[in-house]
Protein backbone atom coordinates (compact mmCIF):
# COMPACT_ATOMS: atom_id res chain seq x y z
CA UNK A 1 0.00 0.00 0.00
CA UNK A 2 1.25 3.01 -0.96
CA UNK A 3 1.87 5.84 1.92
CA UNK A 4 -0.81 8.10 0.76
CA UNK A 5 -3.18 5.32 0.94
CA UNK A 6 -2.53 4.53 3.82
CA UNK A 7 -2.93 7.92 5.93
CA UNK A 8 -5.90 8.15 4.02
CA UNK A 9 -7.39 4.53 5.60
CA UNK A 10 -5.74 6.24 8.84
CA UNK A 11 -7.34 8.61 8.60
CA UNK A 12 -10.77 6.52 8.88
CA UNK A 13 -9.52 5.24 11.27
CA UNK A 14 -9.37 1.41 9.94
CA UNK A 15 -8.10 -0.88 11.95
CA UNK A 16 -5.76 -3.10 9.65
CA UNK A 17 -4.00 0.19 8.56
CA UNK A 18 -3.26 1.06 11.85
CA UNK A 19 -1.52 -2.90 12.62
CA UNK A 20 0.08 -1.53 9.02
CA UNK A 21 1.66 1.21 10.38
CA UNK A 22 2.57 -0.46 13.77
CA UNK A 23 4.81 -2.78 11.61
CA UNK A 24 6.50 -0.33 9.81
CA UNK A 25 7.43 1.79 13.03
CA UNK A 26 8.53 -1.53 14.83
CA UNK A 27 10.39 -2.14 11.51
CA UNK A 28 11.80 1.71 11.76
CA UNK A 29 10.60 1.91 7.84
CA UNK A 30 11.51 4.58 6.03
CA UNK A 31 7.82 5.39 4.99
CA UNK A 32 6.94 5.74 8.82
CA UNK A 33 8.09 9.86 8.82
CA UNK A 34 6.02 10.92 6.35
CA UNK A 35 3.10 9.13 7.44
CA UNK A 36 3.60 10.44 11.28
CA UNK A 37 4.09 13.67 9.95
CA UNK A 38 0.42 13.68 8.19
CA UNK A 39 -1.39 12.34 11.43
CA UNK A 40 0.64 14.12 14.35
CA UNK A 41 -2.72 16.64 14.34
CA UNK A 42 -4.81 13.69 14.98
CA UNK A 43 -3.14 12.10 17.87
CA UNK A 44 -2.58 12.12 21.42
CA UNK A 45 -5.91 11.89 22.80
CA UNK A 46 -5.56 8.64 24.74
CA UNK A 47 -4.94 8.39 28.52
CA UNK A 48 -1.98 6.32 28.81
CA UNK A 49 -1.06 3.45 31.91
CA UNK A 50 1.89 1.64 31.67
CA UNK A 51 2.00 -1.87 33.71
CA UNK A 52 5.37 -2.75 34.51
CA UNK A 53 7.03 -5.25 36.66
CA UNK A 54 9.28 -8.50 36.79
CA UNK A 55 8.16 -11.09 34.23
CA UNK A 56 5.74 -13.42 34.96
CA UNK A 57 4.43 -10.61 38.01
CA UNK A 58 1.04 -11.34 36.72
CA UNK A 59 0.94 -8.01 34.26
CA UNK A 60 -0.88 -9.12 30.83
CA UNK A 61 -3.50 -10.93 33.60
CA UNK A 62 -3.98 -7.33 34.96
CA UNK A 63 -3.98 -5.66 31.53
CA UNK A 64 -6.67 -8.09 30.46
CA UNK A 65 -8.56 -7.32 33.46
CA UNK A 66 -8.02 -3.41 33.46
CA UNK A 67 -9.14 -4.00 29.60
CA UNK A 68 -12.41 -6.00 30.35
CA UNK A 69 -13.64 -3.02 32.92
CA UNK A 70 -12.46 -0.30 30.64
CA UNK A 71 -15.09 -2.10 28.21
CA UNK A 72 -17.84 -2.01 30.72
CA UNK A 73 -17.45 1.66 31.66
CA UNK A 74 -18.09 2.27 27.53
CA UNK A 75 -14.29 2.93 26.97
CA UNK A 76 -12.51 2.07 24.03
CA UNK A 77 -8.63 0.54 24.55
CA UNK A 78 -5.44 0.00 22.75
CA UNK A 79 -2.90 -2.42 23.84
CA UNK A 80 0.40 -2.18 23.76
CA UNK A 81 2.46 -4.95 24.95
CA UNK A 82 6.56 -4.45 25.05
CA UNK A 83 8.79 -7.54 25.53
CA UNK A 84 12.36 -7.79 26.86
CA UNK A 85 15.08 -7.57 24.95
CA UNK A 86 15.93 -11.76 25.34
CA UNK A 87 16.25 -13.63 22.44
CA UNK A 88 13.52 -16.07 24.00
CA UNK A 89 10.78 -13.11 23.68
CA UNK A 90 9.19 -15.37 21.11
CA UNK A 91 7.26 -17.19 23.74
CA UNK A 92 6.51 -14.10 25.74
CA UNK A 93 4.78 -12.94 22.95
CA UNK A 94 2.90 -16.26 22.37
CA UNK A 95 2.03 -15.85 26.42
CA UNK A 96 0.96 -12.57 25.71
CA UNK A 97 -1.75 -13.36 23.34
CA UNK A 98 -3.37 -16.09 24.95
CA UNK A 99 -3.52 -14.86 28.52
CA UNK A 100 -5.19 -11.57 27.17
CA UNK A 101 -7.91 -13.74 26.17
CA UNK A 102 -10.86 -11.40 27.19
CA UNK A 103 -9.65 -8.71 25.68
CA UNK A 104 -9.22 -10.02 22.27
CA UNK A 105 -12.55 -11.78 22.46
CA UNK A 106 -13.86 -7.99 23.03
CA UNK A 107 -12.17 -6.65 19.93
CA UNK A 108 -9.71 -4.60 21.65
CA UNK A 109 -6.16 -3.89 19.64
CA UNK A 110 -3.50 -6.13 20.79
CA UNK A 111 -0.01 -5.76 19.81
CA UNK A 112 3.13 -7.09 20.80
CA UNK A 113 6.48 -5.47 20.75
CA UNK A 114 10.28 -6.14 20.55
CA UNK A 115 11.76 -3.95 22.80
CA UNK A 116 15.36 -2.50 21.24
CA UNK A 117 18.03 -2.49 24.04
CA UNK A 118 18.79 0.97 23.38
CA UNK A 119 16.40 3.68 25.50
CA UNK A 120 16.25 6.07 23.13
CA UNK A 121 14.77 3.06 20.75
CA UNK A 122 12.49 1.68 23.65
CA UNK A 123 11.11 5.54 23.76
CA UNK A 124 10.99 6.84 20.26
CA UNK A 125 9.47 3.42 19.03
CA UNK A 126 7.18 2.86 22.27
CA UNK A 127 5.76 6.57 21.77
CA UNK A 128 5.42 6.50 18.32
CA UNK A 129 3.53 3.10 18.23
CA UNK A 130 0.82 4.48 20.85
CA UNK A 131 0.52 7.30 18.44
CA UNK A 132 -0.75 4.65 15.98
CA UNK A 133 -2.70 2.95 17.91
CA UNK A 134 -4.37 6.11 18.83
CA UNK A 135 -6.05 6.45 15.42
CA UNK A 136 -8.29 3.80 16.51
CA UNK A 137 -9.89 6.28 18.49
CA UNK A 138 -8.66 4.49 21.81
CA UNK A 139 -9.89 6.54 24.76
CA UNK A 140 -7.34 4.67 26.96
CA UNK A 141 -3.99 2.67 25.58
CA UNK A 142 -2.27 0.02 27.98
CA UNK A 143 1.64 -0.55 27.66
CA UNK A 144 2.97 -3.17 29.23
CA UNK A 145 6.47 -3.88 29.94
CA UNK A 146 8.86 -6.04 31.95
CA UNK A 147 11.16 -4.46 34.07
CA UNK A 148 12.50 -5.02 37.26
CA UNK A 149 13.01 -1.56 38.84
CA UNK A 150 15.65 0.99 38.43
CA UNK A 151 16.63 0.28 34.64
CA UNK A 152 12.84 0.89 33.92
CA UNK A 153 12.24 4.40 33.94
CA UNK A 154 11.50 4.75 30.26
CA UNK A 155 7.76 3.58 31.09
CA UNK A 156 7.18 6.91 33.25
CA UNK A 157 8.32 9.33 30.25
CA UNK A 158 5.84 7.57 27.97
CA UNK A 159 2.80 6.89 30.64
CA UNK A 160 0.09 9.20 32.68
CA UNK A 161 -0.36 6.59 35.05
CA UNK A 162 2.67 4.01 35.81
CA UNK A 163 1.67 1.04 37.58
CA UNK A 164 4.17 -1.39 39.27
CA UNK A 165 3.75 -4.81 39.73
CA UNK A 166 5.26 -6.59 42.45
CA UNK A 167 4.76 -10.17 43.74
CA UNK A 168 5.76 -12.02 46.65
CA UNK A 169 8.24 -14.49 47.16
CA UNK A 170 10.91 -12.96 44.38
CA UNK A 171 14.02 -13.32 46.82
CA UNK A 172 16.52 -10.51 48.87
CA UNK A 173 18.16 -9.41 45.60
CA UNK A 174 15.04 -7.88 44.80
CA UNK A 175 14.91 -5.44 47.78
CA UNK A 176 17.66 -2.89 46.54
CA UNK A 177 15.12 -2.46 43.62
CA UNK A 178 12.51 -1.53 45.68
CA UNK A 179 13.30 1.88 46.42
CA UNK A 180 13.67 2.13 42.46
CA UNK A 181 9.92 0.93 41.96
CA UNK A 182 9.13 3.41 44.20
CA UNK A 183 10.37 6.04 42.78
CA UNK A 184 8.68 5.57 39.18
CA UNK A 185 5.06 4.19 40.23
CA UNK A 186 1.98 6.28 40.72
CA UNK A 187 0.75 3.36 42.08
CA UNK A 188 2.04 0.34 43.50
CA UNK A 189 0.60 -2.87 43.08
CA UNK A 190 1.06 -6.23 45.27
CA UNK A 191 0.16 -9.45 43.14
CA UNK A 192 -0.32 -13.03 43.26
CA UNK A 193 -2.17 -11.93 46.52
CA UNK A 194 -3.52 -15.36 47.60
CA UNK A 195 0.71 -16.06 47.95
CA UNK A 196 2.23 -16.11 51.41
CA UNK A 197 4.00 -12.78 51.70
CA UNK A 198 1.85 -11.34 50.06
CA UNK A 199 0.76 -9.04 53.12
CA UNK A 200 4.25 -8.31 54.10
CA UNK A 201 5.18 -7.25 51.24
CA UNK A 202 2.46 -4.80 51.29
CA UNK A 203 3.73 -3.89 54.67
CA UNK A 204 7.37 -3.26 53.87
CA UNK A 205 6.22 -1.11 50.64
CA UNK A 206 4.46 1.29 52.99
CA UNK A 207 7.15 1.46 55.69
CA UNK A 208 9.16 2.89 52.30
CA UNK A 209 6.74 4.68 51.00
CA UNK A 210 6.48 6.16 54.83
CA UNK A 211 10.42 6.76 54.96
CA UNK A 212 11.25 8.53 51.71
CA UNK A 213 10.62 12.07 50.71
CA UNK A 214 6.97 13.07 50.87
CA UNK A 215 5.42 13.79 47.64
CA UNK A 216 2.19 15.60 46.09
CA UNK A 217 0.84 12.09 45.48
CA UNK A 218 1.35 9.41 47.65
CA UNK A 219 0.82 6.11 45.42
CA UNK A 220 -1.76 3.98 47.40
CA UNK A 221 -0.52 0.45 47.92
CA UNK A 222 -3.08 -2.28 46.39
CA UNK A 223 -3.06 -6.05 46.69
CA UNK A 224 -4.48 -8.08 43.78
CA UNK A 225 -5.54 -11.67 42.78
CA UNK A 226 -5.44 -11.35 39.11
CA UNK A 227 -6.38 -14.63 38.50
CA UNK A 228 -9.12 -14.43 40.78
CA UNK A 229 -10.00 -11.42 39.61
CA UNK A 230 -9.69 -9.66 43.24
CA UNK A 231 -8.74 -6.21 43.59
CA UNK A 232 -9.79 -4.58 40.46
CA UNK A 233 -12.14 -2.87 41.27
CA UNK A 234 -10.15 -0.73 43.81
CA UNK A 235 -6.78 -0.68 41.26
CA UNK A 236 -9.83 0.83 38.41
CA UNK A 237 -10.66 3.46 41.43
CA UNK A 238 -7.61 4.54 42.04
CA UNK A 239 -6.24 4.68 38.28
CA UNK A 240 -9.13 7.21 38.08
CA UNK A 241 -7.57 9.01 41.38
CA UNK A 242 -4.57 9.47 39.46
CA UNK A 243 -6.06 10.41 36.67
CA UNK A 244 -8.23 13.00 38.28
CA UNK A 245 -4.96 14.30 40.64
CA UNK A 246 -3.34 14.99 37.52
CA UNK A 247 -5.83 16.74 35.46
CA UNK A 248 -6.16 19.21 38.40
CA UNK A 249 -2.56 19.59 38.13
CA UNK A 250 -2.29 19.99 34.58
CA UNK A 251 -1.58 17.52 32.88
CA UNK A 252 -0.82 18.99 29.77
CA UNK A 253 2.02 20.46 31.15
CA UNK A 254 3.38 16.91 32.44
CA UNK A 255 2.55 15.94 28.89
CA UNK A 256 4.42 18.41 27.41
CA UNK A 257 7.51 17.83 29.77
CA UNK A 258 7.44 13.87 28.36
CA UNK A 259 7.53 15.27 24.63
CA UNK A 260 10.33 17.59 25.45
CA UNK A 261 12.08 14.80 26.62
CA UNK A 262 11.30 12.98 23.97
CA UNK A 263 13.01 15.50 21.25
CA UNK A 264 16.35 15.99 23.29
CA UNK A 265 16.48 12.12 22.76
CA UNK A 266 15.24 12.39 19.28
CA UNK A 267 17.81 15.55 18.37
CA UNK A 268 20.68 14.17 20.02
CA UNK A 269 20.25 11.04 18.24
CA UNK A 270 19.94 12.69 14.90
CA UNK A 271 22.73 15.15 15.26
CA UNK A 272 24.86 12.06 16.41
CA UNK A 273 24.20 9.76 13.45
CA UNK A 274 24.74 12.77 11.08
CA UNK A 275 28.28 13.67 12.94
CA UNK A 276 29.44 9.69 13.25
CA UNK A 277 28.38 9.69 9.03
CA UNK A 278 30.50 12.75 8.62
CA UNK A 279 33.40 11.76 10.61
CA UNK A 280 33.40 8.20 9.59
CA UNK A 281 34.71 5.04 11.03
CA UNK A 282 38.28 5.38 9.91
CA UNK A 283 38.90 8.32 11.57
CA UNK A 284 37.60 6.96 14.62
CA UNK A 285 39.85 4.27 14.67
CA UNK A 286 43.13 6.55 13.97
CA UNK A 287 41.93 8.40 16.62
CA UNK A 288 41.49 5.39 18.99
CA UNK A 289 44.86 4.29 18.07
CA UNK A 290 46.79 7.61 18.70
CA UNK A 291 44.99 8.17 22.46
CA UNK A 292 46.51 4.52 22.98
CA UNK A 293 49.72 5.62 21.96
CA UNK A 294 49.55 8.80 24.18
CA UNK A 295 49.95 10.70 21.18
CA UNK A 296 46.57 12.70 21.65
CA UNK A 297 45.01 13.10 24.80
CA UNK A 298 40.77 11.78 24.26
CA UNK A 299 39.56 15.34 25.52
CA UNK A 300 41.82 16.90 22.10
CA UNK A 301 40.65 14.29 20.07
CA UNK A 302 36.97 14.96 20.37
CA UNK A 303 37.83 18.58 19.74
CA UNK A 304 39.50 17.92 16.56
CA UNK A 305 37.17 15.41 15.29
CA UNK A 306 34.61 18.06 15.79
CA UNK A 307 35.76 20.71 14.35
CA UNK A 308 36.02 19.38 11.11
N1 LIG B 1 -1.22 -17.46 42.07
C1 LIG B 1 -1.38 -16.43 41.23
N2 LIG B 1 -0.94 -16.53 39.97
C2 LIG B 1 -1.12 -15.47 39.14
C3 LIG B 1 -1.77 -14.28 39.58
N3 LIG B 1 -1.78 -13.41 38.55
C4 LIG B 1 -1.18 -14.04 37.52
N4 LIG B 1 -0.80 -15.28 37.87
C5 LIG B 1 -0.13 -16.28 37.02
O1 LIG B 1 1.20 -15.90 36.80
C6 LIG B 1 1.63 -16.34 35.50
C7 LIG B 1 2.17 -15.14 34.74
O2 LIG B 1 1.12 -14.25 34.46
P1 LIG B 1 1.22 -13.14 33.33
O3 LIG B 1 0.00 -12.32 33.40
O4 LIG B 1 1.56 -13.75 32.03
O5 LIG B 1 2.49 -12.34 33.85
P2 LIG B 1 3.34 -11.24 33.08
O6 LIG B 1 3.86 -10.33 34.12
O7 LIG B 1 2.55 -10.62 31.98
O8 LIG B 1 4.51 -12.12 32.46
P3 LIG B 1 5.56 -11.70 31.32
O9 LIG B 1 4.84 -10.87 30.31
O10 LIG B 1 6.04 -12.98 30.78
O11 LIG B 1 6.62 -10.93 32.03
C8 LIG B 1 0.42 -16.96 34.85
O12 LIG B 1 0.49 -18.35 34.99
C9 LIG B 1 -0.75 -16.39 35.64
O13 LIG B 1 -1.88 -17.22 35.63
C10 LIG B 1 -2.23 -14.22 40.94
O14 LIG B 1 -2.79 -13.23 41.39
N5 LIG B 1 -2.01 -15.33 41.71
MG1 LIG C 1 3.02 -10.37 29.91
Amino acid sequence: MKPKDLIRKLKQGDVRAVARLLTLIENEDKAVESILKNIWPLTGNSYIIGITGPPGAGKSTLVDLLAKTAIENNLKIGILAVDPTSPFSGGAVLGDRLRMNSAQKSGIFIRSVASRGHLGGLTATTRFMINGLEMLGNDITLVETVGAGQGDVEIVKVADTTIVVEVPGLGDEVQAQKAGILEIGDILLVNKGDRPGADRLAKELKMMLSLGEHKEWTPPIITTTATKELGIEELWNQINNHKKYLENKEIDEIRLSKIKYDLENQLSQYLFTRKMIQIGENEIQNMAEKIFNREIDPFTAIEEMIKQ
